[in-house]
C-alpha cells in the first residue's frame, strides 16, 4: 500500500460538490487501505475555527488555519482531503506554500452557480437573494476562479464515480497512489 501523504485541496462554490465528492474520495482511498481523512465545515468550522465567520479577514484566517491542519495530518502519513470553498486566489496560494511540490493538489469544481442554486440544499442561495445572509460567495462575495489547478471538475457533467476516479486517475499519474 505504497502512497504518498498529500492534500486534496477541493476548491468551489457552496453546493458544487465539496463535501460528497470528498468523502467519496475518501472512501475510495479507505477500500484501498490507504489512510485518509476528510476536512469539512462540520469538523472544522464549527470546532477550531467556530470563532470565525465569513468576511474576508475571517475567510483568510479559515483558510490558514485549515492548511496548518492539513500539513499536520500530511505530516502523520495520512492523505487529507479538504472541503472549503476557500475563494480568494491569495488564501489558496499561501496553503500550497505550506507544502513541498507536489504535495498540495487543487481540485477545482466548476459548477455553474444557477445550478449549485438549484440544488441549494440548506436553503442558503434562497436567503442569500432576501439578503438575509451577507457576503455570501457568489451573490455578495467573489469567488476567485484557480488559475491552475492540478484537477478540474464539472460536476455538473460528471457522475460522483466518474469525478471520483478522474481524481484516482490523477493520484496514479502522478505516483501519489
Ligand atoms: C458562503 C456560507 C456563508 C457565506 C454560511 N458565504 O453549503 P454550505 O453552507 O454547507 O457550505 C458553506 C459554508 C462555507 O464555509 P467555508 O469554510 O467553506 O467558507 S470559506 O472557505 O469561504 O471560509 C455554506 C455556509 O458555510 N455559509 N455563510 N456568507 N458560505
Amino acid at each position: 500500500n505504497g502512497y504518498r501523504s498529500s492534500v486534496l485541496w477541493f476548491t468551489g462554490l457552496s453546493g458544487s460538490g465539496k463535501s460528497t465528492l470528498a468523502n467519496a474520495v475518501d472512501y475510495e482511498l479507505f477500500q484501498r487501505g490507504i489512510n485518509s481523512y476528510v476536512l469539512d465545515g462540520d469538523n472544522i468550522r464549527h470546532g477550531l475555527n467556530s470563532d470565525l465567520g465569513f468576511s474576508k479577514e475571517d475567510r483568510n484566517e479559515n483558510i490558514r488555519r485549515i492548511g496548518e491542519v492539513a500539513k499536520l495530518f500530511v505530516d502523520s502519513g495520512q492523505i487529507v482531503a479538504t472541503a472549503f470553498i476557500s475563494p480568494f486566489l491569495q488564501d489558496r496560494e499561501l496553503v500550497r506554500k505550506m507544502f513541498p511540490a507536489g504535495e498540495f493538489i487543487e481540485i477545482y469544481l466548476h459548477c455553474p452557480i444557477d445550478i449549485c442554486e438549484n440544488r441549494d440544499p440548506k436553503g442558503l442561495y434562497k436567503k442569500a437573494r432576501k439578503g438575509e445572509i451577507p457576503e455570501f460567495t457568489g451573490i455578495s462575495s467573489p469567488y476567485e476562479v484557480p488559475g491552475k489547478p492540478e484537477v478540474v471538475i464539472s460536476t455538473n457533467k460528471l457522475t460522483i464515480e466518474q469525478s471520483v476516479m478522474k481524481i484516482i486517475s490523477y493520484l496514479e499519474e502522478r505516483k501519489i497512489l
